[in-house]
């Protein structure tokens, strides 16, 4: 595996190329063109710039976190085939710039979803958390402000606020598209992209929604063992794989982490490691990566990476807010550092306990 940390680009991150490269076994990141809106072809210029920032910086571009996919797409409209040929234009191009990882998610409307951005903990850092009664209770359309106001300044990925002043316009796109609909388009999706990915060698790895279930009576799909393993067989190419994230899929207590992981052998290219801490089944946070302090085995997710035989890009993923640090929620320096190094502590154990 490759150790990498997510940044956003020296426009929208608090972190910065040089602060990455001197966490220890931080090789590469994990970055997009953040001011690109989906459906846009990439120009091949900005991301050899944003290759050679990096690069500059003694660090990989160990590939993209995301190429988001226009809802045309996901809700299967007349005009998906632009957009699909748009996002094939920026595969090819990541390919001729020699980035081989592309992650993206199939969520309608909504993102990841967190229903606090800054939970405080007793030892006074702070959280992303979840509660499903929360949820429950919030007009889907306020969901946006209810958070906005603990954003730190910061423009989150998913929640950009053009998109969420057409929020009333999303849910109405979607409201004809169930599972089945939803697997179709992702499919036909799939299918079209395929010939791009095999000719570049491109691996897609798609994210999980999170949390795994439907939300404001939207579709997921992306959620479980079943779901995950109908996805990489409609589409049998081994280029359409998965993001495995632990945060994401492990949000549904009935998913067996270590289990799913062993059963996408091949198939894992990106993988987001995090534990979470359940106060019930349905409030959790996002607490520190260590096993300790969450609800995870984080050594049982590890191994069973290292047991499938995964090579691709690893990334810690939220952190918590510590040390008084101000950053985009989840992704500050302090706390994402101390969790590559603890992932990276549990695979030198793992390596050389097999090698004995
Ligand atoms: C949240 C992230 C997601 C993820 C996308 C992938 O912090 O894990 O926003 O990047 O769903 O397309």
């Amino acid at each position: 595996m490759q150790m990498t940390l997510r940044w956003y680009g020296s426009k929208y991150d608090t972190v910065t190329l040089k602060q990455i490269r001197q966490i220890p076994g931080v090789t590469g990141v994990i970055s997009t063109l953040y001011g690109t809106a989906p459906g846009e072809a990439w120009e091949l210029e900005d991301i050899l710039a944003l290759k050679k920032e990096i690069e500059d910086a003694g660090l990989q571009l160990a590939g993209i976190e995301s190429v988001n996919i226009h809802d045309a797409i996901k809700v299967g409209t007349p005009d998906r085939e632009r957009y699909i040929d748009n996002y094939i234009t920026t595969l090819e191009r990541l390919g001729q710039a020699d980035i081989h990882m592309v992650c993206y998610n199939f969520m309608p409307v909504f993102d990841w979803t967190r229903t606090e951005l800054a939970r405080m903990r007793p030892d006074g850092s702070t959280v992303l958390a979840y509660t499903q009664e929360a949820v429950d209770a919030l007009d889907p359309e306020k969901m946006f402000e209810s958070i906005a106001g603990d954003t730190n300044g910061t423009v989150m990925p998913g929640w950009e606020p053009e998109r969420m002043a057409r929020i009333k316009d999303l849910f109405a796109m979607y409201k004809d598209v169930d599972d089945e609909k939803l697997f179709a388009n992702l499919q036909y999706f799939l299918e079209r992209i395929m010939p791009t990915c095999d000719k570049y060698d491109i691996n897609m790895a798609i994210h999980p929604d999170d949390p795994a279930w439907s939300v404001f009576g939207l579709p997921r799909i992306i959620i479980n063992k079943a779901n995950i393993l109908r996805m990489t067989q409609m589409v049998d190419n081994p280029h359409n794989g998965v993001t495995f994230c632990s945060g994401s899929y492990g949000t549904n207590l009935e998913n067996d982490l270590p289990d799913m992981i062993r059963s996408l052998k091949g198939r894992i290219h990106f993988a987001h490691v995090r534990n979470l801490k359940f106060n019930s089944p349905t409030d959790f946070e996002e607490s520190a990566h260590l096993s300790s302090d969450g609800t995870f085995d984080m050594y049982e997710i590890m191994r069973a990476l290292y047991d499938i035989g995964f090579t691709g890009p690893i990334r810690p993923d939220h952190g918590r807010m510590i040390w008084d640090e101000v950053a985009m929620p989840g992704y500050g320096l302090y706390d994402r550092a101390l969790g590559a190094t603890y992932l990276n502590g549990l695979w030198e154990a793992i390596e050389k306990q097999h090698r004995k």
